[in-house]
């Protein structure tokens, strides 16, 4: 019997994209701010997530995405936020029609502001719309100054770029000039932020920019 070969990743993109615009319309209407973490496994992106929420004064919640356990979720739960783990079972990113069945187990009323922590992996994750009103980039000085023109996409398309692990600047060679020159000529307007989750360095500038995003968000659902 001859067999056809049907591409069908055409058609589930499709959908996904459709699951994108029904969570940016929902979170637009209730003027909720919806940010999506990105960077390479053990980037820091859930102990920054510790020291966000212990310093930000908004309603929040995390959706955390692991391949496996409900670690992270564990200890954003601890923080006294609500958290939902999805596992994707082996897959390498977040889909926007997981997100969109997540949502409906958070306490949405009253919320400001959601944070998605994605799937270690600074190269599927970048490919997918969330639904989020912005992808940040979370890069660590040990992973090296080369990344950015290494996977264009992720920072190319963040709303802001933050440098973690700043703390161990005497420790690693690591050429913070090439990294930023690369990080602007990929991003000429995107936010570049600098932090260390350990020293709290830099801590007041991401706080602020999420003020001014979410503030921004109310605004925009005020003027609908
Ligand atoms: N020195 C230093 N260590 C940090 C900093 N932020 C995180 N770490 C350490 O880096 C390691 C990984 O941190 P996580 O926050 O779990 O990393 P992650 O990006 O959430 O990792 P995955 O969820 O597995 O992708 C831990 O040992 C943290 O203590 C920092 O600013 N400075
Ligand atoms: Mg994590």
């Amino acid at each position: 019997m001859a067999r056809k070969k049907i591409d069908i990743s055409q058609a589930v993109m499709a959908a996904d994209l459709g699951y994108a615009q029904k969570i940016r319309d929902m979170l637009k209407e209730r003027g909720i701010l919806m940010v999506n973490l990105i960077g390479s496994p053990g980037s820091g992106k859930t102990t920054l997530l510790e020291r966000t929420l212990a310093g930000l004064d908004l309603k929040c919640a995390v959706i955390e995405g692991d391949v496996a356990t409900d670690r992270d979720a564990l200890r954003i739960r601890a923080t006294g936020t609500p958290s939902v783990q999805i596992n994707t079972n082996g897959g390498c990113h977040l889909e926007a029609n997981w997100i969109d069945s997540t949502l409906e187990k958070l306490p949405l009323d009253g919320l400001d502001l959601i944070f998605i922590e994605n799937v270690g992996n600074l190269v599927c994750p970048a490919e997918f719309d969330l639904g989020e009103d912005y992808k940040v980039a979370i890069s660590s000085l040990p992973e090296g100054s080369d990344k950015p023109l290494k996977y264009p996409l992720l920072f190319s398309e963040a709303g802001a770029v933050v440098l973690t692990k700043v703390d161990l600047k005497p420790y690693i060679d690591f050429d913070e000039v090439l990294y930023w020159d690369d990080v602007t000529r990929l991003n000429p307007h995107g936010r570049r932020l600098r932090v260390s989750s350990v020293t709290g360095e830099g801590m007041q500038f991401w706080l602020k920019l999420l003020y001014d995003w979410c503030d921004a968000k109310k605004q925009a659902a005020k003027g609908e």
